[in-house]
């Protein structure tokens, strides 16, 4: 494809101030990199309240390696409110453009401005980036800078707020589209959105609320029913601040050892990978499981060492297992959130590298306490991350009084902040299930979700699945969505999701694509890496297994039949096995 000539400002004939309007036609001209430092969007190109936005640095980057020759753009969009922080976005434009275009989701609270010369969140190393293959990609901060001790702390200012909970995306996209016009003199002829966790929430809430903003979105392990998801942290962090009940980094490997001990032939392929979660669920009980032939509880019941779980341990990790009930259904509708797959997912054991960075997104080294001890994925010891997200939370969005304990806070019974609970529910829950606007036209959407997921449960994207099925019908459904569960997969490492781009953007594909996880991925994670390389082990999924090809040993399938363990949670409700299905 011919890279697009820079043309001058000067060219153009213009002042500056008017450019952007009269840039903002489809026949615009395109504009020199260098010179769209300064540039202004003003308020009435954007959907949303804005006053305006404004390009406040434009560095052309030379090829360097894989990355390709691109124009590097940040830019503020300026709040209404005063007081609010500015959103701060940045767009990688690059020289030999596809005439697409790729907006990169946050993670947690967000705060920080996605790499967009980087990956799409997990997705393979061995591959060209997004920026790589021609994409224009761009992101935004949602409209705060993250404080690293109180990641929660911006939701005191409403409008910052509602740009977390999803105005921001808007106002990023419609910025982002103005900027691309005017460098390259066209909008893109598609887009798309990935993100994983918050930001596969925020897949879901372009999806939608702007149906046809999007023609394709990755919802990776989405945070869709976030306010939800809170409420299940605070119960966890609640049962895990009991006394006795928080089990060290050695006994959570004990569990996770007896786990796989139980559970790894459950699917048919003794691999150290448990495929069928659904039958582990049912069948593992860490009171009666067993650890290299001797009992995983502690004799009696009590603390007992490293290689036992005592009891009050055993109910604060059941409390993980099991599904938060609400009294009453918030506003925006939702009645619970589901349990972790506690039996098979790490949450932390002895080890260094990327095993801290499992362990604090996980349990961590430190019990929720009052004071929160630091939480998040920078400090040396640290509460859980559900702890952390829990009492931020409780703290700023919903008392924000920021010496309240959220360990005393009662999800399921909020009494005076039912009212406040519900509020932001509404913004938070990111839960339509009609998405046929978005499927009119001509929309795509991938959600997966790996089972060993210690932050956003499996469980909840089927759930959301099921629900979609539900109120559109499955065949409505099949013509525009995709669930996929992968087997263990850290989640926050490789999904294949990159091949997913393409499964999105050749939508004719849909429908003969059989997708398959291919044996892990051992060079890269394999023998020899260390004493994690076990668990860092990806199945990578395969873009289109061709006909006739050797089958994978665990393959992904939609519906379940043999030779293929099922895993997709749309067609088995975690929690309910099906018969274990032999491999061949
Ligand atoms: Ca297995």
């Amino acid at each position: 494809m011919p890279s697009i000539p820079p043309l001058p400002l000067a060219r153009v004939g213009l002042p500056l101030a008017s450019l952007c309007l009269a840039l903002a036609s489809e026949t615009a001209a395109a504009a020199g990199c260098a010179e769209l430092i300064g540039t202004g969007i003003p308020a009435e190109a954007i959907a949303l309240p804005t006053r305006g936005a404004q390009v406040t640095a434009a560095v052309a980057r030379p090829a360097d390696g894989t990355t390709p020759a691109y124009c590097d753009l940040s830019a503020e969009i300026r709040p209404v409110d005063p007081a609010a922080p500015a959103i701060r976005m940045r767009l990688a434009l690059p020289e030999r453009w596809n005439r697409k275009a790729l907006m990169l989701g946050g993670g947690g609270y967000n705060g920080s401005v996605p790499n967009v010369a980087g990956n799409v969140p997990a997705g393979p190393l061995d591959r060209p980036t997004p920026l790589g293959r021609g994409y224009a990609v761009f992101g935004s901060d949602s409209g705060h800078v993250a404080d690293p001790l109180h990641p929660g702390a911006f939701a005191w200012n409403e409008e910052a707020l509602a740009n977390y909970a999803h105005d921001a995306l808007k106002k990023t996209r419609d910025t982002a589209i103005e900027l691309i016009r005017l460098r390259y003199g066209a909008a893109p002829e598609r887009s798309y959105f990935a993100g994983g966790s918050t930001g596969g929430r925020e897949a879901l809430a372009v999806v939608q609320q702007w149906p046809t903003d999007f023609q394709g979105a990755i919802a990776l392990y989405p945070a869709y029913n976030a306010a939800a998801l809170n409420l299940q942290f605070g119960r966890i962090s609640r049962a895990l601040a009991a006394p006795g009940a928080f089990p060290s980094l050695e006994q959570r490997a004990a569990l996770l050892e007896a786990a796989l001990q139980a559970c790894d032939q459950l699917d048919g392929v003794r691999d150290r990978v448990i495929s069928h979660q659904a039958a582990c669920n049912a069948r593992f009980d860490p009171a009666r499981a067993r650890l290299d032939g001797r009992p995983l509880r502690c004799r009696g019941g009590a603390a007992g060492g490293e290689r036992c779980l005592s009891d009050a341990q055993i109910a604060a990790l059941r409390v993980i297992d099991t599904p938060i009930r609400f009294a009453r259904p918030l506003a925006s509708g939702e009645r619970g959130y589901p349990g972790f797959n506690a039996w098979g997912t790490d949450f932390g054991r002895p080890g260094s590298g990327l095993q801290q960075v499992v362990n604090r997104l996980g349990l961590n080294t430190l019990p929720p306490a009052y004071p929160m001890p630091p939480h998040g994925t920078g400090f040396e010891e640290g509460a859980p991350y559900h702890a952390g997200f829990w009492d931020e939370w409780i703290r700023h969005f919903v008392t924000r009084n920021p010496a309240f304990d959220s360990l005393t806070f009662d999800p399921q019974r909020p009494g005076p902040w039912q009212a406040r609970i519900d509020q932001l529910s509404l913004r938070q829950d990111v839960n339509r299930t009609d998405l046929s606007a978005f499927a009119r036209a001509g929309g795509k959407l991938l959600i997966a979700h790996g089972t060993a997921d210690q932050l956003v449960s499996s469980r909840a994207s089927a759930e959301y699945y099921r629900r979609i099925r539900r109120d559109m019908g499955p065949g409505k459904t099949r013509q525009f969505l995709r669930y996929y569960e992968i087997p263990r997969l850290w989640p926050r490492r490789q999904y294949p999701v990159q091949r997913r781009l393409g499964f999105l953007e050749r939508p004719r594909g849909l429908g003969r694509a059989r997708p398959c996880a291919t044996p892990p991925d051992r060079h890269r994670y394999g023998r020899g890496a260390g004493p994690h390389a076990a668990a860092m082990r990806v199945p990578e999924l395969a873009t289109l297994c061709r006909q006739g090809r050797r089958q994978p040993r665990r393959e992904l399938c939609l519906q379940p039949r043999p030779g293929c363990a099922p895993l997709t949670g749309g067609v088995q409700p975690a929690g309910h096995p099906e018969p274990t299905r032999r491999q061949p």
